[in-house]
């Protein structure tokens, strides 16, 4: 076994962590370990190495520079839930929306994997930094993993080497260990151990279970340090809205994955509010802490985009599509005899392509689509044209608004605003959406995603309510809280909303609220606009469709509640009472309401 120290990571190497990844290297038993510094000269022997390999294809040089194609096992294109297991001491920590594992038993289960995975493969440190230099709400982690491919990607998604090890110094770090192992799905484990800061994860290589740092590290234990410490660790984007006054408004927004929150971030305005902007701060996650004020103030712990690319096109997002056009890693997307990416929604097909799989694909003739449904890039944020200079912000952004979303053909009108930081909640907490390509399993399929996090709560979440309801207005400047729906179908089946860019008129509503400007008509399920004040110069839809997307169908809305009241049900005792009163003061508003 040889040890490549670099001299930089030798100098400020703690204790603590280099005894560890000595006894990790005992058990799974590397060739080679290697401690990443994050260079520009070690991504490149990444991908020179994977690219000899055959695991990473080099895309045309001159149309894409310094882009490459990765293909994963066709068995492994998405997180894989059922293999995701919280492995706390106390089952009930864990609560009914998580599969749990006692911490004896998963470590004895994963000892035995772990024995020697890493045979004839090098062992990767890597040092990171979650959030701003400097910044008092930053983490460090370390992933230990025997894949170039993770490797090379959280030198995107994360800081790592130097201001990783600078940040750390003695603190405490979480400690990831990944190991592709032989990616038989029946043995894949991703474990997380809140009371160790532990993530061990074998036999997958898929983003959301391999890169250890994003939905494992950012979500599932930093929600659990959220709850200990009075913070939120959240699955939201996070934006700052440009007025034409120069003023802006940041908000966050909690989508389920694969539900456009990385469109609505990088949203471009359209030719009719050229005067506004959306800077972007987040695409995926917001680590947020109320400040000594009161003041929401929201960090992105990430450093790039692990992005869906299907249906990404010059009209839904010209933003992205200049960005992914270097410096970008893509996984499972399809690609053309001139070496270039293709995915379903980019635009005509090229004649000849080959699938995600690297099969020859014909339109018409080739069974299933050309990309993966979730197939993605991975590309630094720092390529982002409108990226907002507060990204950097130790302190964060102050948060106005907090957005809920998701896909529903049905019911939830385009946005409405709570009358309560409670009644929020529970418009969070009864979130109800259609599943994606994200996760394995059906897509379409109506479930229960409370404030997009069903996934990702590293604890009860009954607690996880419990936690939101100790903010209050009466200690707090909470934000405001809202819910959006740009996927309301008509009856020919077709979306009554034009989206992407045109979702700026919504958010220029909210923005509008926020600054004590905007109607809004009292409903039983909150406030919902008036036409009036949705409505923007230059935006050509009619005044009947605006009406239908604004509706509320108080009868339609008592049948969802009832599912609610399941959903609720099945959380058992520790639902909290003000929840429950929450959800009953809407049934009743909706019983006695008499105009609908
Ligand atoms: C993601 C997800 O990858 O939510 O961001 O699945
Ligand atoms: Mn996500």
């Amino acid at each position: 076994m040889i040890i490549t120290l670099t001299q930089e990571s030798a100098n400020g190497v703690p204790k603590k962590l280099s005894q560890w990844v000595h006894s990790v290297a005992e058990i799974t038993k590397p060739d080679t370990v290697a401690w990443c510094d994050g260079s520009e000269e070690e991504f490149s022997s990444l991908v020179e190495g994977m690219s000899s390999a055959g695991t990473l294809i080099k895309l045309n040089e001159r149309t894409y520079p310094n882009c490459y194609l990765h293909r994963s096992d066709p068995n492994d294109v998405a997180r894989s839930e059922e293999a995701t297991f919280i492995c706390s001491q106390d089952k009930d920590d864990a609560g009914p929306t998580n599969n749990w594992m006692a911490p004896d038993e998963a470590h004895a289960k994963l000892r035995q994997l772990l024995e020697g995975c890493m045979l004839r493969r090098t062992m990767y440190v890597i040092p990171y930094l979650l959030g701003p230099v400097n910044s008092p709400y930053s983490q460090v982690g370390v992933e230990l993993t025997d894949s170039p491919y993770v490797a090379a990607s959280m030198e995107i998604m994360t800081k790592v080497g130097h201001a990783a090890l600078e940040h750390l110094r003695n603190d405490e770090f979480v400690k990831g260990l990944h190991s592709m192992g032989t990616l038989d799905p029946r043995s894949k484990y991703i474990c997380h151990f809140p009371d160790e800061k532990l993530i061990m994860s074998l036999n997958s290589n898929y983003g959301g279970n391999a890169l250890l740092s994003k939905k494992c590290h950012s979500l599932r234990l930093a929600s659990v340090m959220a709850r200990d410490e009075g913070w939120l660790a959240e699955h939201m984007l996070i934006i700052g809205i440009e007025a034409p006054d120069g003023t802006l408004t940041y908000v966050t927004g909690a989508f389920p994955s694969a539900s456009g929150k990385t469109n609505l971030t990088m949203l471009k305005p359209p030719d009719y509010m050229k005067r506004w902007n959306v800077w972007a701060v987040s695409d995926d996650i917001a680590w947020i802490h109320p400040d000594t004020d009161g003041v929401f103030r929201a960090i992105n712990p990430e450093s790039g985009f692990f992005a869906v690319a299907p249906n990404t096109s010059l009209k839904t997002n010209p933003r992205i599509m200049e960005m992914v056009k270097s410096n970008t890693i893509f996984t499972n997307v399809a690609l053309s005899s001139d070496q270039t990416p293709w995915w379903e929604g980019m635009g005509e097909h090229p004649r000849k392509l080959w699938d995600w799989q690297g099969r020859v694909w014909t339109a018409g003739k080739s069974p299933g689509s050309a990309a993966h449904p979730n197939s993605r890039f991975t590309t630094s944020i720092r390529q982002y044209p409108s990226l907002s200079p507060e990204y950097d912000n130790p302190n964060g952004v102050p948060i106005s608004a907090i957005i809920f979303g998701g896909r529903r053909s049905e019911l939830v009108p385009l946005v409405y605003e709570s009358f309560s930081w409670e009644h929020g909640v529970l418009i969070g907490a009864m979130l109800r959406v259609e599943t994606t390509a994200a996760a394995s399993g059906e897509v379409g399929v109506l479930r229960n995603d409370p404030m997009a996090m069903k996934p990702f709560c590293g604890y009860n979440i009954a607690d996880y309510f419990n936690h939101w309801l100790s903010f209050s207005s009466k200690r707090q400047k909470v934000p405001r809280i809202f819910q959006i729906n740009p996927f309301r179908l008509g009856p020919d089946g077709r979306f009554l909303w034009p989206g992407y860019s045109h979702n700026l008129v919504v958010l220029k509503w909210i923005v509008e609220r926020c600054r004590g400007r905007a109607e809004a008509i009292e409903t039983p399920i909150g406030y919902v606009p008036t036409p009036a004040s949705l409505k923007v110069d230059g935006m050509n839809i009619p005044e009947t469709t605006v009406s239908e997307l604004l509706r509320v169908d108080n009868a339609a809305w008592l049948d969802e509640l009832e599912s609610t009241m399941l959903f609720f049900e099945s959380l058992g005792e520790k639902l909290p009472k003000t929840l429950q009163r929450e959800l009953e003061r809407l049934i009743d508003r909706l019983g006695s309401d008499t105009h609908n």
